[in-house]
């Protein structure tokens, strides 16, 4: 993305990178200036939103993450819970 950002969500002790497919979906959605993008991850919707900064399941809204965009650099878990350091 244009200046090394990504989008990631918050895991038990640091930050996931979305998969490549979710995270191209939040940056048009971001660069569009929408308040929220509706996302299938693995077998389940979710509600992202922009303005909160939060990710919770379409039919479990208690079901809620943190997110962030944030440099690509940053120490991370790994990308959509497979572990990469
Ligand atoms: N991308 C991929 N998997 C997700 C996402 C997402 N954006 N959101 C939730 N899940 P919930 P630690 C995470 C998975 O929020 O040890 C991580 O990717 C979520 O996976 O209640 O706590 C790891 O695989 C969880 O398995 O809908 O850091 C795993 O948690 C499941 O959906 C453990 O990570 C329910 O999450």
């Amino acid at each position: 993305f244009d200046g090394g950002y990504q989008w990631f969500y918050e895991g038990r002790n640091g930050w996931w990178q979305y998969d490549e497919r979710t995270s191209k979906e939040l940056e048009s959605s971001y660069k569009r200036g929408e308040r929220t993008c509706e996302c299938l991850i693995a077998g389940f919707l979710y509600i992202i939103d922009l303005e909160g900064m939060l990710q919770m399941r379409r039919n479990e809204p208690s079901r809620k993450r943190r997110i962030k965009r944030d440099f690509a650099t940053i120490p991370k878990k790994g990308i959509a819970g497979l572990r990469t350091e």
